[in-house]
């Protein structure tokens, strides 16, 4: 989150010498015509031949001439890349033919540059290389070049959680019942790195590692092959240009080892497949059992990011990596911001995805943590599960206690010294600016705005009118000034606390904060303390949707609900990597080996976690199933029994919460299920208006586009849920088909019952269903009438509902 996770979002422009991220391969010298084979000879002469008009004009001498790392996408892989023995060999040819690419286009005087840095040839083709712009700008013309982009830096998105979204499913996890379930299945986490003596990752009680696991653990200086055990099965890294010339010795230090030194990747995985630790606390607070959705998930990790964020050629890679090495679901809790997302074919994300899911793996991202404003969500191709976080029925309270006796709640985590026993003088920011400093800028505590001489010692408040002036901020321009605590006064990540180590801190809402500003006009000489943080278990309401997390529609297209599913995300208690920054471990205590995090990020491998339960559970389900089967089922009611809110109290739309909170139980039988299908997604492309010869690039299957591919359609791909973007009052009602297979007792009747607010008329055509042995799928109808509905989105359901189970679809639909 915004203070946890301080990813600046750059877009990458490294200016370095490329030997050190040359990939280690023989091949690249030049000198590789001896050892050609017959095959390689044809590859070789396919790829360089249109290039020899391009050889000449690329000499050109053009504007944009300092290079950057690019990614040149080729589409699907060709069948014999993947798996398979001639696999080395098929690696060495294709990068033989990529280098040939490159001579072709880069001037011989720059051979250095003729090399790959990451070469794509197990779930997709491609490769990145350093280019210019200009150089990029002819390789897009290349007929086998399906996009072409800059590298691009993507962001993190930065226990008690599982305990209550089992809970939450009527039957309590059933300890045991987890405990015994062996599993085979693997999650594989793109994202920091891992911290492999995590009591997390122990592999206690976990058989051998599955047999079809074809992945590696690289071993480096700070790590050795074997931290990699039962359940951390494999740990890769990647060198990659990621920062600029100047930041290289940072570089250095985070890469070059699978080991997390962010701490975002090992809590990230800890959460999705984390082993049961008991009594695991952050410094005494959550005090409890940190697991992961099933504790014996064997997990994967993959290290595409450092401290600055994630460079998209080498999320490509990873994702390329583990289709080959056999993972069966993929935990990215990293995304460009959504005014980013322009394209899905630029994004390195949705690309690696699609062929993930092509090849059968789940793959589960973070919506971004760009809330509470609409159109923020990232991640949305219609192949992503994407997730919006909520918080947990667990509160961390920190109340401010004023000299005249009254007390105010406040959220925060801190290990201050401060107590009930003694309190301080307390002062607003305004009154105590520093000389020349405007009032405006010292009640918002910006750096330099507040005059020390008057703030020591004291207790402050800050005002949050500015954003832009972070809580992270405002505390250490306070803790500067040599003051005892700070009160923050601000709706912003509201009831998302705010860890400020052991320094005294807590926010407080806009109410409270008036109250709080009254009584320092009224008195002479105002008092106060901040008190220690206070668990307070079974908050409600829960779970509300977190202030942070972003929100639908999504930019791309309208036409696909999104988020998909809302987890917990707020103050998640997970592994740690132990860090002893000066001011985040109370005195006379050891790192902590947890923290409570919050984020999309954290909520993310919530949804991992469920799907591997899932799946060991249902061995044969697809990825398609298994998110069909967590949306259907998803919870619809907070602890009070109403309807989720959001955290100003409003009642939460879709665009908000998805379809709602995972429930993993109920998941496991669904009764009826969408399945999406690679063929849906390439349709999904069509209408969204890409050439048909850019998608038939994509899939080794047989497609052609519908003869009529309007964006409208989109609507009608075979989705868990059904979004319209436009449906305007005066035209006939608009329909929508789907398609259900039936995965519950082979006989059953199923009714439909629709939820719809008033105006807008929805029919469901059959209004039943009954499936028989010989009868597994059925499709029908929905027709949207908006004559009578109120403008704007109108939100709702279609609930299937047979003898035991009910399967209910959530739409949005505009109406203009
Ligand atoms: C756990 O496994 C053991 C041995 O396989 C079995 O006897 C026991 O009933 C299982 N317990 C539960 C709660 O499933
Ligand atoms: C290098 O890192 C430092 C510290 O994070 C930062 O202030 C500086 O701007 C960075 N330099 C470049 C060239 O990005
Ligand atoms: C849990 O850990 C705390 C110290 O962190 C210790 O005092 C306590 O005895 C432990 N409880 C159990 C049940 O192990
Ligand atoms: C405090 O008093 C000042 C001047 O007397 C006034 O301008 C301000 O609005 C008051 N603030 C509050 C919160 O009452
Ligand atoms: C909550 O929902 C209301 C109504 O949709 C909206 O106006 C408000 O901005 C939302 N607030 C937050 C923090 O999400
Ligand atoms: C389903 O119904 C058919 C015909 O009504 C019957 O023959 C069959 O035994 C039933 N199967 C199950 C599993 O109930
Ligand atoms: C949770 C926690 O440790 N909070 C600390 C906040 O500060 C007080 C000091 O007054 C400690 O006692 C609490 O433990």
């Amino acid at each position: 989150m915004e203070e946890g996770l301080t990813y600046a979002f750059l877009i990458c422009n490294p200016i370095i010498p490329q030997e050190k991220y040359r990939v280690q391969t023989s091949s690249q010298t030049p000198h590789f015509q001896s050892s050609m084979t017959p095959f390689l000879v044809l590859v070789l002469l396919f790829v360089s031949l249109p290039w020899h008009w391009h050889l000449i004009s690329a000499n050109t001498p053009l504007p944009n001439q300092i290079p950057k790392h690019y990614v040149v996408y080729m589409g699907a892989a060709s069948s014999s890349s993947v798996n398979g023995d001639g696999e080395e060999d098929a690696q060495q040819v294709a990068e033989l033919a990529y280098s040939q690419m490159l001579s072709s286009i880069i001037p011989s005087k720059e051979s250095e540059r003729i090399s790959v840095i990451h070469n794509y040839n197990h779930a997709f083709r491609g490769f990145s290389a350093m280019l210019t712009d200009y150089e990029a700008s002819v390789l897009s013309g290349h007929s086998e070049v399906v996009s072409i982009f800059a590298d691009k830096m993507l962001q993190l998105h930065t226990t008690r959680s599982w305990d209550f979204v089992e809970g939450r499913a009527g039957r309590l996890a059933n300890q045991k019942f987890l405990d015994n379930l062996s599993s085979d299945v693997i999650i594989g986490v793109v994202d920091t790195g891992i911290w492999p003596e995590s009591p997390s990752f122990n592999d206690e009680g976990l058989g051998e590692v599955p047999s079809r696991w074809k992945g590696v653990c690289m071993a480096a200086k700070d790590f050795k092959k074997s931290n990699c055990n039962r359940k951390l099965i494999g740990a890769r890294y990647y060198e990659t240009p990621l920062t600029p010339k100047a930041n290289q010795s940072r570089l250095s230090k985070s890469s070059g080892s699978p080991r997390d030194s962010v701490g975002h990747g090992t809590h990230v995985a800890s959460t999705a497949g984390g082993a049961r630790v008991a009594n695991a606390s952050y410094f005494g607070l959550a005090r409890g059992t940190a697991r992961g959705g099933l504790p014996s998930t064997r997990i994967a990790s993959y290290k595409a990011c450092a401290s600055e964020g994630c460079s998209g050629a080498t999320i490509l890679k990873a994702i390329d990596d583990a289709v080959k090495d056999g993972v069966d679901i993929i935990s990215i809790s990293i995304g460009l911001t959504s005014l980013d997302e322009s394209d899905y074919l630029d994004d390195p994300i949705a690309i690696g995805a699609f062929h993930a899911e092509e090849k059968g793996v789940l793959v589960v991202c973070s919506a971004g943590n760009d809330g509470p404003d609409p159109h923020t969500v990232g991640n949305t191709a219609p192949w992503i599960f994407t997730v919006a976080a909520s918080s947990i029925d667990r509160h961390f309270q920190s109340s401010v206690l004023l000299g005249n006796g009254k007390t105010y709640k406040g959220f925060a985590i801190n290990f201050s010294e401060l107590s009930r026993k003694k309190t301080y003088p307390l002062v607003f920011a305004q009154d105590v600016a520093a000389n020349f400093t405007p009032g405006s800028e010292a009640r918002n505590c910006y750096p330099g705005s507040l005059d020390p001489k008057k703030v020591a010692g004291k207790i402050v408040v800050c005002a949050g009118d500015d954003p832009t002036v972070s809580r992270r901020v405002k505390k250490l321009v306070v803790e500067d000034a040599k003051a005892k605590g700070v009160i923050v006064i601000s709706e912003v990540l509201n009831g998302v606390p705010f860890d400020s180590g052991v320094f005294a801190f807590t926010q407080v809402n806009n109410d409270a904060g008036s109250q709080i500003l009254e009584y320092i006009n009224s008195t002479k000489k105002p008092t106060a303390t901040i008190l220690p943080t206070v668990e307070v278990p079974r908050y409600r309401p829960a779970p509300v949707v977190a202030y942070f997390s972003s929100r639908g529609p999504s930019r791309l297209t309208e036409n696909i609900l999104k988020p998909d599913i809302m987890a917990p995300g707020v103050s998640i208690l997970a592994a740690m990597i132990p860090k002893n920054e000066p001011g985040s471990v109370p005195f006379g205590k050891k790192p902590s080996q947890f923290a409570l995090k919050s984020g999309t990020s954290m909520a993310c491998p919530h949804v991992s976690g469920a799907a591997a339960f899932i799946k060991a559970l249902r061995p044969r389900w697809t990825s398609s199933i298994i998110r069909s089967a967590l949306m259907t089922t998803a919870s619809t009611f907070n602890n009070l029994g109403k309807p989720f809110t959001n955290s100003s109290d409003y009642i939460a739309n879709p665009h908000e919460v998805g379809v709602g909170e995972i429930n993993p139980f109920k998941a496991l039988n669904p009764g009826l299920v969408f399945e999406t299908s690679t063929t849906n997604y390439l349709q999904f492309l069509c209408f969204n208006g890409y050439t048909e010869k850019t998608i038939k690039a994509l899939s080794s299957i047989k497609f052609n586009c519908p003869k009529s591919s309007v964006e409208e359609f989109i609507s009608n791909i075979n989705y868990p849920s059904i979004s319209i973007s436009q449906l305007n009052r005066h035209e006939h009602a608009r329909v929508i088909k789907r398609t259900v297979t039936n995965v519950g007792a082979a006989n059953s009747t199923y009714i439909a019952n629709v939820q719809s607010p008033p105006g807008l008329v929805v029919k469901v055509f059959p209004e039943k269903i009954i499936f028989t042995k010989g009868l597994k799928k059925a499709s029908f109808q929905v027709s949207f009438d908006g004559k009578k509905a109120q403008k704007g989105y109108n939100f709702g359901s279609v609930t299937w509902s047979g003898e035991r189970y009910s399967v209910r679809v959530v739409f949005g639909v505009n109406v203009e």
